[in-house]
């Protein structure tokens, strides 16, 4: 297959690209380098040494006798940009990861949350407004979120992405209707995936655009085969306070030796996936494209669920770490419980990792090869998501110790 990669550069979408380019598709990278640029931004770098994005490109070529190609756009400014590409690539397919992906970050400010939903939004519509142009047939995989469906405890399994429901007028007429599961969004980045799921549901019924949406789990982990054959393809690890996330930070923060940083009671139940099944699903889904005409195609993409304080527990047994409970900087449940269905991936083949010592150590020599690297300053949350949470003594004295203003 042709694959666009839209986000080919990033976190996810790297591993992404070398896997489809191993298993033979010819894989076109797009990508606008911003997540490379809001490093600069931040004044933190990828705690693994990432090369440049063509010296990536070169070091693939070498060491595979493949070509990834690598077009720099921006797919949510430069509308015609991409729709020119659509029409000389032909894809069969486009892998859609292109969005500012990070809670914290889209919650820092204004501009933040501006940026978030400008970015967003428009590179999501201008996707799908692109393809029905471009007159083409293409299966488009969105990369979504299990945030959209909020942490809240809803008192059952989490479908899906549909639900039954019964629906009852001021008459009491209940009236049954199979809907999208009520969204739930607790940052402006998930309320981004939000807005996706109706634009997808838009185009899907409209102009009968082949879509699936994969609601990811939180990612953990940092290699897959390809990016561990040679260092120059060593995929990116976050381990800051806007974009490392949590199970990394633990593994990070334990190999400095700081406290792993709990936020609130810890009680906060996530639902997790390792970066190897998630490349993994992104093949399933595409081998499982839905038909022109489908509803749009909806998976969640989470192999197991943790409590923050458990793994954090996990993480403190295997390395000796000791835990630090802080003033959670977000609004979000105390503590929440969480079921979640994942029947489709697995019924299409996924063989899921879940955590255990053996890949934690994967990580942590990871964490502790490149430690040297690491600005600890950088390593404390400091995005406060309410007005009282700016007024909160805890927390401003946590960003007063790191050079932040209160
Ligand atoms: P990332 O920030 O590492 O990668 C995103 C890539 O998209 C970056 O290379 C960035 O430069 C590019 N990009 C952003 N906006 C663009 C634009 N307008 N035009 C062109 N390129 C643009 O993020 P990631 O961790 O790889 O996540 C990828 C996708 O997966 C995101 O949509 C994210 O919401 C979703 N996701 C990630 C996780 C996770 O734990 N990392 C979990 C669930 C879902
Ligand atoms: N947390 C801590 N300590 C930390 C960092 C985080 O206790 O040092 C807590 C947070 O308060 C939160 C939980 O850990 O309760 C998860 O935080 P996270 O930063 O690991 O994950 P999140 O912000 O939810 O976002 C990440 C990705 C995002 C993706 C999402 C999937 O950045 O792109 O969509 O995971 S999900 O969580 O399923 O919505």
């Amino acid at each position: 297959m042709k694959i666009l990669v839209l986000g080919g550069d990033g976190f996810c979408g790297w591993p992404c690209s070398l896997r489809l380019s191993a298993r033979g598709h010819d894989v076109v990278i797009v990508d606008n380098l911003s997540r490379r640029s809001i490093d600069e931004e931040l004044g933190c770098q990828s705690l693994t040494p990432i090369v440049s994005l063509p010296e990536r490109l070169a070091a693939w070529r070498e060491t595979s006798s493949r070509s990834i190609h690598f077009t720099h756009l921006d797919i949510a400014q430069d509308y015609d940009g991409l729709l020119r590409l659509i029409d000389a690539q032909a894809p069969d397919a486009i892998v859609h990861f292109a969005e500012q992906r990070s809670a914290p970050y889209s919650m820092k400010s204004s501009s933040h949350k501006r940026y978030t939903i400008d970015n967003n939004v428009r590179a999501t519509h201008n996707l799908l407004a692109a393809t029905v142009e471009s007159g083409r047939d293409i299966h488009i995989v969105h990369l979504g979120t299990m945030g959209v469906y909020g942490y809240h405890t809803p008192g059952l399994q989490l479908p899906e992405g549909y639900v039954r429901a019964q629906l009852v007028d001021s008459r009491g007429t209940a009236v049954e209707s199979e809907i999208l599961f009520p969204t739930n969004p607790g940052s402006i980045y998930h309320l981004t995936k939000a807005q996706d799921q109706l634009l997808f549901a838009y185009y899907a019924k409209n102009d009968g655009l082949r879509i699936t949406d994969l609601h990811q789990g939180i990612v953990w982990g940092t290699q897959t085969d390809e990016t561990a054959y040679d260092d120059r393809l060593i995929n990116r690890f976050d381990y800051d306070g806007d974009y490392g996330t949590v199970l990394n930070r633990f593994l990070v923060q334990a190999a400095l030796g700081l406290p792993l940083s709990v936020h609130g009671t810890g009680g906060q139940t996530r639902a997790f996936i390792h970066l190897r099944d998630s490349v993994r699903c992104i093949e399933l889904a595409l081998d499982h494209a839905p038909m022109r005409g489908d509803r749009v195609a909806i998976f969640n993409q989470m192999t197991e669920t943790h409590r923050v304080r458990d793994l954090a527990a996990i993480v403190a047994r295997l390395t000796g770490a000791t835990i630090a409970y802080q003033a959670n900087p977000r609004n979000e449940a105390e503590s929440n419980e969480l079921e979640v269905e994942n029947a489709s991936m697995v019924g299409f083949g996924l063989e899921p990792t879940t955590l255990s010592g053996a890949l934690l150590d994967e990580v942590t020599s990871i964490a502790g090869r490149y430690a040297h690297r690491c600005d600890a300053s950088k390593v404390p949350c400091l995005s406060r998501w309410t007005r009282e949470s700016l007024a909160d003594p805890d927390l401003n004295l946590l960003a007063t110790k790191h050079g932040m203003a209160a």
